[in-house]
């Protein structure tokens, strides 16, 4: 799938260069052209992709310090020229716009709403928001500051794809070090995803293309994403249960949101020689998968690589139930407000009527 990587924020712009990076080293092309804006000068610097400061004579290229409001506001002021700047990036061939951001801080949390708005405005192409969830140790601030964010985006975004702070962590580690991996481990899953959209013609006997991956993430509201891979057998016979394994372990330890989760659509995307993918393997995957995430619509196909792995990447769109989004919103919502007695709605797909959106 054709995107235009737009990344909002430091932990937003960090994202999209890694991004950027995966795709140019596999040589998959799929990201045509990535922009990072940020209110903060030194964060800008260390990236390799192109770059827009905004916001110089509110804060004078330092950051808005977690100030989500003055996020939102310095995004509205510069839409003109940031708007101009997208505008040039974005081909007839772009089949998406993804914003990556990190939804606890201020200058990407308060203006990835702003922008996304405006891009749903202007595209018809699906704008996708790729949000990063702080870690539980994360501070009220950055809990709130995501509340606010995340309930707003939904609303706006065609898809919002959630990574969680502590989903693949290893212990020990420090916050920075784990910030490093995780947006590794995002970069490989995003980027797989958007390479395998591409399909490759005539080599599998089902490749995926790019209008499975909007159509899992038609659905809307929030999407997680998942990959693991096994060491692959010889012969397909034998790799029944490789293929399983891989699956899931996709889902269940491999996802980009802990706890358990159910959904309405999910995409399951087999990697590794066309060879050695069984089909059978795949069916029963597919079986899994619908059961164990309550998916009456799981879409798949094959993503053919030389590697000696076979890997299973899993999106899941509409989460519909999530131990990690509700206990997230449960906590944002108690560091926003007092908790007052309220009636719980079944409507509300989740518990965040305490925060204002932004
Ligand atoms: N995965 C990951 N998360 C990060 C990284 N850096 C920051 N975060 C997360 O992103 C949130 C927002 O931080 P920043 O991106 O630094 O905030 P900002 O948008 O630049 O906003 P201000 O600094 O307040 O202007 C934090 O609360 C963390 O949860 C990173 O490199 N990787
Ligand atoms: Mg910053």
């Amino acid at each position: 799938m054709k995107t235009v990587l737009v990344g909002v924020g430091q932990a937003g712009g960090k994202l999209a260069d890694r991004l950027v990076t995966f795709d140019r080293q596999r040589g998959y092309g799929s990201v045509q052209h990535a922009l990072a804006i940020n209110s903060a000068k030194p964060d800008l610097t260390s990236l390799a992709i192109d770059t827009a400061l905004i916001g110089q004579a509110r804060v004078k290229g330092h950051g808005v310090g977690g100030d989500n409001e003055l996020g939102a506001e310095i995004m509205e002021a510069a839409l003109p020229e940031v708007q101009q700047k997208i505008g040039n990036r974005i081909t007839t061939q772009a089949e998406s716009i993804i914003l990556s951001t990190g939804l606890g801080g201020g200058t990407g949390s308060g203006g990835t709403p702003v922008l996304a708005r405006r891009l749903k405005e202007i595209y018809d192409i699906p704008v996708y928001v790729l949000g990063i969830l702080p870690s539980t140790e994360e501070s009220n601030l950055a809990q709130v500051n995501a509340g606010r964010s995340l309930k707003t985006i939904t609303d706006i975004a065609d898809a919002t794809l959630v990574i969680d702070n502590d989903a693949w962590k290893s212990t020990g580690e420090s916050l920075t070090e784990g910030y490093e991996q995780i947006n590794r481990e995002i970069a490989k899953r995003i980027g797989l995803l958007l390479a395998a959209g591409e399909g490759t013609d005539g080599v599998a006997e089902s490749v995926v293309d790019s209008s499975e991956v909007i159509n899992t993430l038609r659905t809307g509201g929030i999407a997680a994403i998942g990959y693991n891979q096994v060491p692959a057998a010889d012969s397909t016979e034998e790799n029944i249960n490789t293929v399983m394994t891989a699956t899931r372990s996709a889902l269940l330890s491999g996802l980009s949101l802990t706890g358990e989760t159910t959904a309405e659509s999910a995409l399951l995307v087999i990697t590794g020689k066309p060879d050695r993918i069984s089909r059978k393997g795949v069916e029963k995957s597919r079986r899994w998968l619908e059961d164990e995430t309550g998916s009456m619509q799981v879409r798949g196909g094959d993503f053919p690589t030389e590697n000696d792995h076979i890997g299973a990447l899993v999106v899941v769109g509409g989460v519909q139930s999530s131990d990690r989004i509700e206990a997230f919103f449960e906590r944002a919502n108690e560091a926003a407000a007092a908790p007052t007695e309220t009636e719980s709605d079944s409507e509300k797909m989740f518990q965040n009527d305490q925060l204002e959106g932004i």
